[in-house]
């Protein structure tokens, strides 16, 4: 009996080190975002147009654990601080597969369009492809994305309280 040797290729993940020449300087003159506790029940579905182009990374990218064992499943760190233009490289280590998912409902009308900017092949609005093998990872630049904290969480694996925030500072 003869075995054909199996060639498994495995997917190189490409992270696309884009070399646009677009740095934008982000000098906002910090507006005080005011306590927004209003219900934004808004059942105006607004587009999900990436509006702008993605900003590189310039500065320090964080790297975050996707992990799941006995002891369940959790992003390590699950809240993250980040100065600007810095981003977040997301590994699978164990239980995927893991995405990384921002619920649009949570995330401003103004931050939106960069961050959708920033994440590459998005499986669905402001959410990432899944991450199934070891070592698989995702980066997200931060760079451009107004101060704010923003929720995120891994689709498969909310109901486990999978979950974790980004503070862009
Ligand atoms: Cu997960």
């Amino acid at each position: 009996m003869r075995f054909l040797g199996l060639l498994v290729v495995s997917s190189a993940v490409v992270l696309g080190a884009c070399g646009g020449g677009g740095e934008k300087k982000a000098d906002s003159a910090a507006t005080p975002a005011p306590a927004a506790t209003d219900t934004a029940t808004a059942a105006t579905a607004a587009p999900a147009a990436p509006a702008g182009p993605a900003a590189a990374i310039t500065g320090t990218t964080i790297e975050v654990k996707m992990v799941g064992d006995e002891k369940g499943y959790r992003f390590e760190p699950a809240d993250i601080k980040l100065k600007a233009g810095d981003g977040i490289k997301f590994v699978m280590v164990t239980g995927g597969p893991h995405n990384i998912a921002f619920d649009p409902a949570t995330i401003p009308a103004d931050v939106k369009p960069q961050l959708s900017a920033n994440m590459p092949n998005q499986q669905g609005e402001l959410s990432s492809p899944l991450l199934t093998n070891p070592n698989d990872n995702y980066i997200i630049s931060f760079a451009n994305v107004k101060p704010g904290t923003y929720p995120f969480h891994c689709t498969p694996h909310l109901a486990m309280g999978m979950k974790g925030t980004v503070t862009v500072q």
